[in-house]
């Protein structure tokens, strides 16, 4: 944990999932009291706003498969600048999306100060389609592909570094749907994914364990990608594409009070969470009592 300072940074970006409503999680969230939530757990929390996200032209004037290319990278571009930004002034970045496609800015921000980052990415999906197996071209179905240094080139050239993370210290937690494509790049890339069938054969006490220690393994800290679709769809109704059989309410917060036991954390970033498709604001709440448990609220 970088000291006790932290900065919010909000990315209202939906290009990356071409569905509206999720630009409008940062907003979300500040009204789920994120701010005033980590301040009473001692945090000097300074919120620097919103990145600025264009206006777009047709999803497919990249001239790629990839919808909307242009506007995701030159955002993930601005991101990636004020992640960096917040890590020189000794303060936590903490990123709140927005779709996942954010984390390409996020961790290749992130990198710059951490040489071996170990990253945790808490989705019902695992993200890591390129522009050849992608089925629905939207990109964020793909930023930890890019991390991992695979997939189109104005992607991978964000922060001006490719593969920005060793498979060796990633972990997927709570995934339960994957595509084809994805499972082989899986399976290539030697990458430790508990699927929601691990989960309840090994429970979260032992997933966590195991979690922790890979992407601890000679890292110099862990960042923790939390996209909302990873819990199940009834405690977070709010996200765009729901899977259902998801984490549970306890055992996500399981997983956050054990991230924080462990002190590994240097960066973190909350995506897909859309108001638009919520019951209330249901899923932001939800959302920042996660961060509550992430950064060290105690039951007792
Ligand atoms: N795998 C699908 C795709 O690439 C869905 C991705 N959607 C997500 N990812 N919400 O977390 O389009
Ligand atoms: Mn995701
Ligand atoms: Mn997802
Ligand atoms: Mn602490």
């Amino acid at each position: 944990m970088n000291g006790d300072k932290l900065t919010l940074i909000g990315v209202p970006l939906h290009y990356g999932a071409d569905r509206r409503g999720v630009e409008m999680g940062p907003s979300a969230l500040r009204g789920a009291q994120l701010q005033a939530r980590l301040q009473a757990l001692g945090f000097d929390v300074r919120d620097a706003g919103d990145i600025a996200v264009p206006k777009a032209e047709e999803p497919a004037a990249s001239g790629t498969n990839l919808k909307y290319l242009h506007e995701v990278a030159q955002v993930n571009r601005e991101l990636c600048r004020a992640v960096d930004g917040a890590l020189k002034e000794g303060r936590f970045p903490f990123v709140i999306g927005g779709d996942h496609s954010i984390a390409i800015g996020t961790i290749k921000g992130v990198r710059k100060h951490v040489r071996k980052l170990g990253v945790i990415w808490f989705d019902a999906h695992s993200d890591v389609n390129t522009e050849r197996t992608t089925g629905s071209g939207n990109i964020h179905g793909m930023p930890l592909a890019v991390c991992l240094g695979y997939g189109h080139p104005n992607l991978l050239a964000v922060g001006g570094e490719e593969n920005v993370v060793d498979p060796r210290n990633v972990v997927i937690l709570g995934a339960r749907s994957i595509d084809p494509g994805e499972r082989n790049f899986l399976k290539s890339q030697g990458i430790r994914v508990f699927t929601m069938h691990e989960i309840d054969r090994f429970g979260m006490l032992q997933v966590m364990e195991e979690t922790l220690r890979i992407v601890t393994d000679g890292t110099d800290g862990v960042h923790l990608s939390l996209d909302l679709d990873g819990m199940d769809p009834s405690e977070a109704p709010g996200v765009g594409t729901p899977v259902p059989g998801g984490l549970s309410y306890r055992e996500s917060h399981f997983a956050m009070e054990t991230i924080h036991e462990r002190g590994c954390l240097v960066s973190a970033e909350i995506v897909e969470v859309n108001p638009m498709l919520d019951v209330g604001n249901k899923t932001a709440s939800v959302a920042v009592g996660l961060v509550g448990s992430l950064f060290g609220e105690r039951i007792l």
